[in-house]
């Protein structure tokens, strides 16, 4: 049984049990329908109350279900909310936790909601690259202004019932209580049971004065949607609803539900929702097993990386002390902190009471033993191994025994790290991108000795920081920047060949790139590449030398931060414009052979950067550094700009037909180098990355 039915005070209460967000799978809807019928014909029921069991209302539909026969057979959601709508009995929903997609639309087909303040309410449906399937989208504009409906669809962001219940003329909320939302709409129940007709949204009218409404959140779409439908979508059906009937609304809905669920976009963008929740489970690791705890966090250093990891702990409530060598350095980095909280302040994402009590939580310090009770240590400073060895050394005399001891380098080698001290079992990985806390990303770097336990604390920590982790193996550059460095080498290559670097960044930000390489080498900073490149050329007399970015880098052209890069800039601005001296200096390099300017050579370009991409991330699975090809989905889209709506480059690669990006992968390289071994395993055996 997915729902539990039961009659108290005539009211029959049909409670949903489908852990753990209670989707409306075809099992619990069949047993809805059935509940709701007995509620219908039972003559000692007088209203029926609709809720969600384990404190929450319903995620909506159960999204594992799309693309197999169960989403379409009946009774859809749509039959449900028609059953009820059209029953003489009135149905109470009583919303707690989260009510979410086909879950709100089940509410909005109810009679009347009975919603706790902190409960949450949304159409989340974009995000999966959909628009509500089951009337949201004609009902949502009929109880709440149009302004706030539009958003809520096109943007799939959840408010608060509180939030919903001030907005001026809401018909969507009909009772906030703070106390047991079932007794609650029981009482409630009480007092609508006579009321007829029932009410029902359908019947109410879309508030005017739609058009700049409208127009406002097209252009908020467009600027945030990169090329991807649901949107937009999404506004056309609000419109709709302002200019339709209520049944011709909810046909053009279904009808655009039905093509985009089918289309590539939603595909990718569910794999990419499952893929992120598939990262958290670590084979041969049990999840559950007991973890350490982590309520003191120490972090080395405190530069533009190390400050903004203290950030992204302060930010979920963890205090931290923050250890640097000198007081100067103390200073500054302390500053740099509160510069950014106050930034926040000011663009009102934050009060000040707020930004305080977050800086109330950090400690400062130039003593080891001042950190040496704290649970986790998180290491960020110098990216040289001499530096690494006196903190890890340091750590190993004073951190008390199972304190986690975390490294944040990004190309360092962490069994090295570990080798440092005597513990190598508690040392592990954690690569955050920066700025740290804003970035999604965090790679958990599992060593050859790293506990178990560490890992999956690590882990977790990292979800409770609001990031999205990923375990890598060691290796140079771990997942993301190993791959970047082919990346960036195949955008080099075409510059050699005669592009210009605004082709490149142009065609990988059509593709939905939220920017291209070079774009990105300059927001960063050309410097940091040009050391590892320094260190590598150093360490390998054959590593390939990349004598463009080499020769811009020594022309003193570091990016945003020097006023020019890859681009030239304005002071003050980021925006980049094309550079004489660029054009000068690729015109003496490239070989000019082939200019890729036409239509299909964006498309070229496009293939070239993402199958590099695609062949590196085979070497890495192939090796067991990712530990599934969804991870490196994950990470892409999570840290390096990847167009989530593209499912991340293993995904993409598997929509392409691997045989043929094997087919690419050797003509772009003239058969100098032959595909990785796995992909080519998989082309030839007519399998994919995250299928069978
Ligand atoms: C829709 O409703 C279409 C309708 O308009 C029209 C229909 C005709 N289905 O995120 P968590 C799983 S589209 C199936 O880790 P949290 C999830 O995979 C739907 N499974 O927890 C995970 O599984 P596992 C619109 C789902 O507390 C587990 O639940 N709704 C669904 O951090 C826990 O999830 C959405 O887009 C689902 N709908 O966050 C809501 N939702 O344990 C999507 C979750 O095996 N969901 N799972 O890894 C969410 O936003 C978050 O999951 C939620 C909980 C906020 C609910």
């Amino acid at each position: 049984m997915t729902t539990h039915y039961s009659v108290e005070d005539a009211v029959a209460i049909i409670r949903f049990d489908n852990p753990p967000v209670n989707g409306l799978s075809h099992a619990i809807r069949t047993d809805v329908q059935r509940g709701l019928r007995a509620a219908f014909e039972d003559a000692n029921v007088r209203a029926v109350v609709l809720t969600g069991g384990g404190g929450s209302f319903s995620a909506g539909a159960d999204i594992s279900e799309f693309g197999t026969p169960k989403s379409g057979m009946e009774p859809s959601l749509g039959t449900l909310i028609a059953e009820m709508e059209n029953a003489a009995k009135p149905v109470i929903a009583a919303i707690e936790g989260t009510c979410f997609g086909g879950g709100l639309e089940l509410a909005l087909g109810a009679h009347y909601r009975v919603a706790a303040p902190t409960s949450r309410l949304g159409l989340p449906e974009v995000t999966l690259g959909l628009v509500p399937g089951a009337g949201g989208t004609q009902r949502l504009p009929r109880v709440l202004d149009l302004a706030t409906a539009a958003e809520m669809m096109s943007s799939g962001t959840p408010h608060t019932a509180r939030h919903l219940a001030s907005a001026t003329g809401q018909r969507l909320i009909d009772r906030l209580v703070d106390h047991d939302v079932v007794v609650a709409a029981v009482r409630f129940a009480a007092e609508v049971a006579a009321v007829r007709p029932v009410p029902l949204i359908r019947d109410l009218l879309v508030p005017e004065g739609s058009a700049d409404v409208l127009a406002a959140a097209r252009q908020r779409a467009q600027r945030r949607s990169r090329g991807f439908h649901a949107p937009l979508a999404a506004l056309d059906l609000v419109e709709k609803a302002t200019t339709s009937s209520f049944e011709d609304g909810v046909a053009a809905e279904r009808q655009t539900f039905l093509e985009l669920v089918r289309g590539d976009e939603s595909h990718a963008l569910r794999h990419v929702f499952f893929a992120e929740r598939l990262a958290r489970k670590i084979p041969g690791v049990d999840g559950d097993a007991p973890t350490r705890p982590v309520d003191q966090v120490a972090v080395i250093g405190a530069g533009t990386m190390g400050g903004g990891i203290v950030m992204s702990f302060l930010d979920a409530g963890i205090p931290v002390t923050v250890l640097e060598t000198s007081q100067e350095a103390l200073d500054r980095g302390l500053a740099t902190i509160r510069r950014n909280y106050q930034a926040q302040v000011d663009k009102g994402k934050l009060t000040s009471a707020i930004a305080e009590n977050r800086l109330g939580m950090l400690a400062t310090t130039l003593d080891y033993h001042d950190i040496a009770q704290c649970d986790l240590v998180v290491e960020a400073v110098f990216e040289d191994m001499d530096v690494k060895r006196s903190v890890f050394t340091r750590l190993d005399d004073v951190m008390k025994p199972g304190a986690i001891l975390a490294s944040n380098t990004s190309t360092l080698d962490v069994d090295a790290i570990a080798g440092l001290t005597s513990r190598p079992h508690d040392v592990v990985g954690m690569h955050f991108f920066s700025p740290a806390n804003v970035m999604k990303l965090l790679e958990v770097v599992r060593g050859k000795k790293t506990a178990d336990d560490v890992l999956v604390t690590a882990m977790q920590v990292g979800r409770r920081i609001g990031k999205t982790g990923v375990v890598s193996g060691v290796c140079d550059g771990f997942i993301g920047n190993r791959m970047l460095a082919k990346y960036r080498a195949a955008a080099s290559q075409l510059l050699q060949e005669g592009a210009t670097p605004a082709q490149i960044d142009s065609a990988l930000e059509d593709f939905g790139f939220a920017m291209g390489p070079f774009r990105m080498a300059d927001l960063a900073g050309n410097d940091i590449g040009w050391a590892v490149r320094k260190r590598r050329y150093a360490e390998d007399p054959d590593f390939p030398r990349d004598e463009i970015a080499d020769a811009l880098c020594e022309m003193g052209r570091f990016g945003q931060k020097t006023g020019s890069g890859w681009y030239d800039y304005q002071p003050g601005s980021r925006e980049p414009k094309p550079s004489p001296a660029v054009d000068a200096l690729l015109a003496a390099h490239s070989e000019r052979k082939k200019a890729p300017s036409t239509e299909l050579a964006r498309d070229e370009i496009v293939r070239r950067l993402v199958f590099s991409l695609v062949d590196e991330g085979a070497r890495i699975l192939d090796e067991g550094i990712a530990v599934r090809a969804s991870d490196i989905d994950v990470v892409y889209v999570s840290g390096y700009g990847f167009p989530r709506h593209r499912g991340g480059p293993m995904f993409y690669a598997d929509t392409f037909g691997l045989d043929k990006v094997v087919e690419a992968l050797r003509e772009f390289t003239d058969g100098n180098r032959e595909p990785a071994q796995l992909l080519k395993d998989l082309a030839a055996a007519g399998k994919t990355f995250n299928g069978s």
